[in-house]
């Protein structure tokens, strides 16, 4: 490893936090001029304000992240959890609730809780650096924020590599006014596991940051591909989990025979998108990250990392696969939905559903009523990510974070993010605080699969004042640059000059 690397991995396990926390608490003084409008500014306190109610509804739960020994399913593991298991907690709010989670870090070093996907107040967002302090070892921190849009989230450290151990659990925002015409729920959080079985997943990364060196050119250049998505995943993991499980003990859904099922469906995993399908079944798809979609019908779908999708189906009778079957890699994740009696099917992960109609997130349509309004986009920013595996280095607009130059918005404004993927890998990017709509199609999204070589816009409203992160959620890319910040600035002629 060079020293610029481990100078860079230094900063982002800590010391930029420390650093840079200086400059959160006064507004706009900062980096880059003075007029960043930062986590602890009024106009993070405004926003929230205008979120809440009177009478909010406030739910207040607690959390331990800590090391815990976890049966995965015929592989016990050494890992990093919240309260022992694995995933954590599901957290369920009714939108317009406040959330207040007591968090305590009882892991020998600091992290942080990001809520994926919701558009919350700033300094809440969980990222050590950008919006808060790291939550030092044996120190606690409590996260309180509005929950506004209903849907289906997740949470997980925004701290290093944690998110590929065992940290990550479940936060559902109910929608008060829904018809609600299913019987029953089931979640169904997919992973690619490593942690524990010979290798963490600090490890994993440093032996791809140091292949360049240790090997030269040439070799160990074959990442796992898929016609689809082009280059697929960097890393080869002995495990693929439905709700912590692997195939050889399954997580067994239960439900009656012509009952209909929203299955919500969240990909936590690292490096890994999945393919989805139930076994005699076609899926309804309903919600694309949390936001309703007009249903679209399928045998399968691809899943990124961050990713999350709700699904009805409407069960058949006997006993049938739900599978997950990594994309262009071996091996897959499998667990049961049972409803009458016969035999349950052999685990070999390849229900013939997953190779027939296949969608992504960007093939649906947007329900109307989430289209965002016709505008005038007001501002175009240009994100052209690259990279490669020799050296492994994944970079935003030719950079790599903390180096990054952040992307400028003010208030108010439409703005059009333009994605350009000149590498041969897909990247799942993620924009905290906001759920953009893609240009093509409307569909709104957090967190939106671009392949290799392919270009996507995607507009959204600079409603959510604060410095945001923009990132792959490829895990092992994030750390590896692949990451700016989307940063609400005051105007030039504002009163911080
Ligand atoms: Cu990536």
């Amino acid at each position: 490893m060079t020293s610029r690397q481990i100078d860079r991995r230094n900063l982002l396990r800590g010391s930029l936090g420390v650093l840079a926390i200086g400059a959160l608490d006064s507004c706009g003084v900062g980096f880059g001029g003075g007029s960043e409008i930062g986590p602890g500014s009024s106009e993070v306190r405004a926003a929230e304000r205008l979120r809440r109610t009177a009478g909010q509804r406030v739910v207040h739960r607690r959390m331990t992240a800590s090391p815990a020994t976890v049966d995965l399913g015929g592989t016990t593991v050494e890992t990093w959890a919240y309260g022992d298991a694995v995933p954590g907690p599901v957290f369920r709010t009714r939108a317009g609730d406040l959330l207040r989670v007591d968090v305590t870090n009882a892991l020998p070093t600091s992290t942080s809780i990001h809520w994926h996907g919701v558009a919350m107040r700033n300094d809440m967002d969980g990222v050590p650096g950008i919006t808060q302090k790291p939550i030092g070892a044996g120190t606690k921190f409590t996260y309180e924020f509005t929950t506004p849009d209903p849907g289906t989230y997740f949470f997980h450290p925004h701290t290093g590599m944690q998110l590929d151990r065992g940290l990550y659990g479940v936060l559902i925002v109910d929608d008060p006014h829904e018809r609600g015409d299913y019987d029953d729920e089931w979640i169904v959080v997919l992973d690619d596991w490593i942690d524990g079985t010979g290798q963490t997943p600090d490890e994993v990364l440093d032996e791809l940051q140091s292949m360049a060196g240790m090997m030269g050119g040439g070799m160990m250049t074959e990442q796992f591909r898929s016609p689809l998505l082009g280059a697929a995943g960097d890393v080869e993991y002995p495990r693929y989990l439905i709700n912590g499980k692997t195939p050889r003990a399954p997580v067994t859904f239960t439900g009656k025979p012509g009952q209909r099922v929203r299955i919500r469906i969240v990909n936590a995993g690292s490096d890994t998108a999945f393919r989805v399908a139930l076994g005699g079944h076609r899926m309804t798809v309903t919600h694309s990250d949390g936001f309703p979609v007009n249903p679209e019908v399928t045998d399968a779908l691809l899943i990124g990392m961050g990713e999350r999708f709700d699904v009805t189906v409407k069960l058949g009778d006997g006993v049938f696969p739900l599978v997950a079957k990594p994309e262009g890699k071996p091996g897959g994740a499998l667990s049961l939905v049972r409803t009458g009696g016969g035999r349950a099917p052999n685990a070999d992960m390849e229900t013939p559903e997953v190779r027939r109609r296949l969608v992504l997130g960007t093939d649906l349509t947007t329900d109307s009523a989430v289209r965002l309004d016709r505008r005038d986009v007001a501002r175009t920013l240009d994100l052209v990510i690259a990279g490669g595996m020799m050296p492994y280095r994944w970079t935003i607009n030719g950079a790599t974070f903390p180096h990054h130059k952040p992307l400028y918005v003010i208030q108010g404004e439409r703005v059009r993010l333009r994605i350009r993927n000149r590498s041969t890998m897909f990247h799942p990017m993620h924009l905290h605080g906001h759920t953009f709509g893609l240009s093509a199609s409307g569909v709104r999204k957090d967190t939106v699969i671009v392949r290799g070589r392919q270009s996507l816009d995607v507009d959204l409203d600079a409603d959510n004042p604060g410095q945001w992160a923009l990132h792959c959620h490829n895990i092992y890319h994030a750390e590896s640059g692949m990451m700016t910040v989307l940063s609400y600035r005051r105007p030039a002629s504002g009163h911080d000059r």
